[in-house]
């Protein structure tokens, strides 16, 4: 299924895992935050609606997407947070500096989850358009915050599954 056709806010939710005591971080880009803010709301409702408990779920801003690594960072490097939620918007087009932003973003917060060990999750939307922005923001499309949500959920499941504490390192 290409992105296009994919609506962000329906997933398989089959044996997802008791999330009533895990702790979440969203970190939350300003730019664009007309469509950051609403990806924020799909994100916390969805880890509420799936069973996280309000004072579980901590919030942070960044300025842009490109500093969501380092935030991700300090609150990955917390032993009590299980997962953060890397929330962004970089519109293509407008400057050829997303993709500078967009690879780096990508690849910083895939170090962040491996070094750490825990879901590190890239819930950054990379459009052509403010409009494709905002289909994929509570629109036509869904949300790709509840999305971000809901895959560092499923990391957590697998990650109890899977038992990494007997693995050494
Ligand atoms: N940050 C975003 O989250 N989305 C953007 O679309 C975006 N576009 C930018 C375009 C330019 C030309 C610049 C200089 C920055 C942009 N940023 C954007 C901000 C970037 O992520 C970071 O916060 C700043 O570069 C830090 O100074």
């Amino acid at each position: 299924m290409s992105s296009a056709d994919k609506n962000l806010s329906v997933f398989i939710t089959d044996g997802l895992p008791d999330i009533s005591k895990k702790k979440f971080a969203i970190l939350v880009a300003e730019w664009n935050s007309e469509v950051t803010e609403k990806l924020f709301d799909g994100a916390y409702q969805t880890l509420l609606q799936y069973g996280a408990s309000a004072e579980n779920i901590e919030r942070g801003n960044v300025p842009g997407s490109f500093e969501l690594t380092l935030g991700a960072h300090w609150f990955a490097q917390r032993y009590d947070i299980d997962a953060v939620i890397a929330l962004g918007v970089v519109i293509q087009g407008e400057t050829k500096h997303n993709d500078y932003i967009n690879h780096a973003v990508a690849q910083g917060i895939t170090n962040v989850s491996i070094q750490h060990s825990k879901p590190v999750i890239f819930g950054v939307l990379t459009p052509n358009t403010m409009e494709q922005a905002l289909d994929r923001a509570g629109g036509v499309h869904g949300n790709k915050g509840d999305e971000a949500a809901m895959t560092a959920i499923k990391m957590i499941g697998l990650k109890e599954t899977i038992n990494t504490d007997q693995i050494s390192s």
